[in-house]
């Protein structure tokens, strides 16, 4: 049988549900800038590209080389095309204007360009996350700057998400708001092609994921669920949990589209002014729409993330997502 590449799902994608061919083209070009990615972060040492630029984020965090170096290839590979108004990164202050010389599109992307990079240097799955907006007309009409508020959309006018994961196998799990599909690298080959279809998160789960050496500063509801999880047979759950926590969040929520569990990063008490640590537009957004579109669910505790209205670029939030069961557990603890 032959092998459905990602240029051909996508072109069917147009025929059969009309998916415009310059969103077609925005995903081709997301997808070859991982490629480039994952090659980078495949050399490693060989290649120059570990270790600290000695420089900080907007967000005060030390950027990796490969966080910077992943960040260019994704500008350089997208601001050319046509196909985009503007881009929003993790690595950037600011909105990210196309150049004057290049045409202008009906896009916005929004990315994460090296998620986990805390893992880089020990040899561990990393990603790049994105998330892909229309810019509003009246600010597509704009021949001059585009204004950050173009960007500030709740997570449900995403047109589509997903992420790349750098592991074992390197690997574009996507979103076009119709189920969710898993594309694997053929390195020798240079293409996707689509190994994981309609991946779906089983409604219960005993497994979960959260940074246990913050449980001290933890909110009342959240003690109370992952104590209750840690009781097992013994507790009011009845049953016995697993723990996992990659700290890459492109890792932990790979894990759950393929086997179920679920995620939590909640807000606590070392910065209480931070409604979280994991950023709105470009980590919580697209992986609650991959999460839903998966059968799962993604709330802050109170509220769904997707109908979550941005204030800012780099807003952060709290974040439970996984299997719909325990998420409505975590979530009803907070709310009751
Ligand atoms: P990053 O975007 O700077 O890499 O930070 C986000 C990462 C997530 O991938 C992961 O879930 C989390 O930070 C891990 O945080 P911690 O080190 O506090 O466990
Ligand atoms: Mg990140």
């Amino acid at each position: 049988m032959s092998r459905v590449s990602l240029s051909r799902y996508l072109i069917e994608q147009t025929r059969s549900h009309n998916t415009p061919a310059d969103l077609r083209f925005l995903i081709e070009v997301v997808a070859r800038a991982c490629k480039e990615i994952s090659h980078a972060v495949s050399k490693g040492a060989l290649g120059g590209v570990l270790g600290s630029m000695g420089t900080e984020n907007v967000q005060g965090e030390v950027q990796k080389k490969l966080d910077v170096i992943s960040n260019e290839i994704l500008l350089e590979a997208n601001e050319w095309g046509g196909h985009l108004a503007g881009m929003a990164s993790e690595e950037m202050d600011n909105a990210y204007q196309i150049p004057g010389q290049y045409p202008k599109g009906a896009y916005l992307l929004v990315f994460d360009p090296l998620d986990g990079s805390s893992n880089i240097d020990v040899n561990v799955s990393v990603g790049t996350i994105f998330s892909v907006l229309r810019c509003p007309d009246k600010y597509v009409e704009q021949t001059g700057s585009l204004d950050e508020h173009a960007f500030l959309q709740p997570g449900t006018e995403q047109v589509a998400a997903g992420y790349a994961i750098y592991g074992p196998q390197t690997m574009l799990v996507l979103t076009l708001g119709d189920g969710v599909m898993g594309f694997t690298l053929d390195r020798e080959m240079g293409s996707f092609f689509l190994t994981h279809e309609n991946l779906k998160v089983p409604t219960s789960t005993a497994e979960f994921a959260i940074n246990m050496s913050n449980q001290r500063h933890w909110e009342a509801p959240v003690k109370r669920y992952v104590d209750e999880l840690l009781a097992g047979v013994e507790g009011p759950l009845n049953k016995n949990y697993n723990m996992r926590w990659i700290a890459s969040m492109v890792a932990d929520v790979h894990r759950i589209l393929t086997r179920g569990g679920v995620f939590m990063y909640p807000r606590d008490g070392r910065e209480p002014e931070k409604p979280g640590k994991l950023r709105l537009m470009y980590e919580a957004n697209p992986m609650s729409m991959l999460i839903e579109q998966a059968g799962g669910a993604a709330t802050n505790g109170t509220q769904r993330i997707l109908d979550i209205q941005p204030e800012s670029l780099h807003q952060r939030v709290a974040v439970f997502l996984g299997s719909k069961e325990e998420v409505e557990r975590v979530t009803g603890y907070h709310q009751g």
